[in-house]
């Protein structure tokens, strides 16, 4: 037990605490040794109380001590036997399908839609397809708000739409992998309008149902703005939303909730789906009692109340369960969407032995210090660097780890990197050869394989998403509309929910009449149909990429070992499996860069093909965003 008495030693070897530490001497820019240090490691904890007592009162200490003293275990440290089951070595491609092809020309993506693109994606050398929700929805979050969790969404479809779609990606030897979106439903779901309509139905327990009389039963906040608390006047009650007021909270202690969940996963596996992203699958095992959150807490981090959730008492167990009486049966893949966890937590959640998850998302890696998905600046890649550095130093063989930086909830990673267009090119072709080339499995984002960048959208009107409506609205309040909108405009989630880029024609290839969420301006060139016609474009080098990979085995089994780690703006690896060793270099910023680890004999596998034929073999230097990738002899 850690309690005032511990040291810091102490509080910094179990794995929350690790955590926590670790990422406030992130936000503080510090490195470990601050802490690591004999000096500072051996204080105890009512010491660092009394020299922290102007910043972190008692409230503070209990919530971090609760939390610390929740998880026993730790990590293993390695597995002599690791498995190689297909996810490991897959490529998985996200398909947004509202935005993805619309098949009827009500301008808004459908199954059908996917169907017809299907050449495609497989001519691309994916090896698994993840869709964003297509489920009955109200659509209050683009069907992140689940009605039912057995129909489809009008819009997209229907059931025998879904199960051909199933048939046919699997005709082509991909698999096809669903969103599980069940911390929260609709509020429109059957479930919470049962419970709604009668205080004594069995349903009231499948939600936060707390009493009106005192106010706000705590201090939790929403990720969409306000309090995490939505109001029914007519019977004065409270229900928890931690997402949109449409998005009500499931109430995971309650045993049918879970037994419900297993069950409607069962019956999706049961259909031949290959597994599932479980969505904010961190949030489910709240702290009992719903407490206040802690007022340091929200300052450091905004989202107040998040430490009573982000990792609560029974979350490991619920994983468990659902993994034993739904996934194992149909030996069904994992990847579970885990924002806020630390590294310590996520292998805690998806290593091997642990029997929870197979994979985690973890978004440390989106933002460097101090900064938010809303802020406006330029990314810098040495953070992304030393990002998978500490990473792949601190896991061991019994954890694997998803790769990715872009989805439906974040900007074009290209356009924070650095958004001049003289560059767009070459740096989206080297990000996709760090997405391929890096140890883990890599997660592509509908458009990311064309090097898209973020929207040239000119006002609110131009965007759909709840979140950064509700934000814009709260925002104009403190700030005033104009700078509310350039805080939206960096963050908006809608950047990446644009339909896809087909061809040139003025609905895009995407639907023949306007989109649900237009595009603001044509990308001429940038179209698949483009750079099919163009051999040096992102899209063929992202097939070549995808080639490498599927014929070096080094390049998704190989062990990873860093070079120049400290050599600022050039980051290179080398990945080894039995004889065969790949070098694969980067310069990361836009000067050229010395060229340092290749041997005379090394072969070149790849770069960006205009630039070996201008410059030839033998060249001492890395033009700017350069990739190459070298077969070691
Ligand atoms: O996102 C969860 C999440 O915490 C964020 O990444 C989210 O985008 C939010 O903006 C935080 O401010 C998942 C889904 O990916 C997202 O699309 C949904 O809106 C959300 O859960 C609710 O289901
Ligand atoms: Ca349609």
């Amino acid at each position: 037990m850690i309690n005032d008495k511990s040291r810091v030693k102490d509080v910094y070897a179990t794995p929350i605490g690790r955590d926590v530490i670790d990422k406030i001497l992130l936000q503080l820019d510090r490195s470990n040794r601050m802490i690591t240090n004999p000096l500072v490691s051996n204080l105890r904890i009512s010491t660092v109380k009394k020299l922290t007592r102007d910043h972190l009162d008692d409230a503070f200490w209990e919530s971090f001590y609760w939390l610390l003293n929740l998880e026993k275990d730790r990590p293993s440290e390695g597995n002599p036997n690791p498995s190689w089951p297909w996810w490991k070595e897959a490529v998985f491609y996200q398909i947004y399908p509202r935005s993805f092809a619309d098949s009827n020309g009500d301008g808004i993506g459908d199954i059908n839609g996917i169907r017809s693109r299907l050449d495609y994606l497989q001519s691309l050398g994916v090896d698994a397809l993840w869709l964003s929700p297509i489920y009955d929805s109200p659509n209050d979050d683009n069907g992140y708000d689940i009605r039912d969790y057995k129909a489809i969404m009008d819009e997209m479809g229907t059931m025998e739409d879904f199960d051909l779609l199933l048939e046919e990606v699997h005709d082509r030897g991909m698999r096809l992998i669903m969103d599980l979106v069940v911390n929260h439903t609709s509020d429109e779901h059957a479930w919470f309008q049962a419970a709604l309509a009668d205080p004594e139905s069995p349903y009231r327990s499948y939600y936060f149902f707390r009493p009106g009389a005192d106010g706000l039963p705590n201090n939790w906040v929403s990720f969409f703005s306000g309090p995490a608390w939505r109001y029914y006047p007519d019977q004065d009650v409270y229900t928890l939303h931690l997402f949109s007021e449409k998005q009500p909270d499931l109430n995971w202690d309650h045993e049918p909730v879970r037994q419900d969940i297993a069950e409607m996963v069962r019956w999706w596996l049961d259909k031949g789906v290959d597994g599932f992203r479980l969505d904010v699958i961190n949030y489910i095992s709240k702290r009992e009692g719903l407490p206040d959150g802690d007022d340091t807490i929200r300052d450091l981090i905004t989202y107040g109340g998040i430490e009573n959730y982000y990792y609560g008492p029974n979350l490991n167990k619920y994983l468990r369960d659902l993994r034993r009486e739904a996934f194992d049966l149909y030996d069904a893949f994992s990847v579970g969407e885990t924002p806020g966890i630390g590294l310590e937590m996520g292998r805690l959640l998806s290593g091997e032995d642990r029997k929870e998850l197979d994979l985690v998302f973890n978004f440390d890696q989106l933002e460097p210090p101090g900064k938010w998905r809303y802020d406006d600046y330029l990314y810098d890649l040495n953070y992304l660097k030393k990002y998978y550095i500490k990473y792949h130093t601190r896991l061991s063989d019994n954890d694997w780890m998803s790769v990715f930086w872009e989805n439906h909830d974040n900007p074009r990673m290209i356009s924070k990197i650095n958004p001049d267009p003289r560059h767009r090119r070459r740096l989206a072709k080297m990000m996709m050869a760090w997405l391929l080339t890096m140890k883990g499995t890599p997660f592509v984002y509908q458009g990311q394989e064309l090097g898209e960048v973020n929207q040239k959208f000119s006002s609110i009107d131009d965007v759909r998403d709840v979140e950064a409506i509700n934000y814009f609205a709260e925002l104009s309040v403190e700030l005033g509309e104009a700078s509310a909108w350039a805080t939206i405009l960096a963050g908006s989630r809608d950047h990446v929910r644009v339909p896809m880029n087909w061809d040139e024609t003025s609905g895009n290839g995407f639907s023949t009449v306007e989109a649900w969420l237009p595009r603001p301006e044509q990308d001429q060139g940038w179209s698949v149909a483009a750079q099919e016609e163009d051999s040096n474009s992102v899209l063929a080098d992202f097939r070549r990429l995808m080639a490498l990979r599927k014929q070096y085995t080094a390049l998704r089994r190989g062990s990873i070992s860093f070079v120049k780690e400290k050599s600022h703006n050039y980051f290179a690896y080398f990945r080894q499996w039995q004889d065969e060793k790949i070098l694969v270099e980067f310069n990361l910023s836009d000067l050229s860069h010395l060229r340092s680890q290749a041997s005379p004999g090394d072969k070149l596998l790849y770069t960006d093909m205009k630039l070996a034929e201008k410059e030839g073999a033998g060249r001492r230097r890395l033009l700017p965003y350069e990739a190459a990738i070298y077969l070691c002899e």
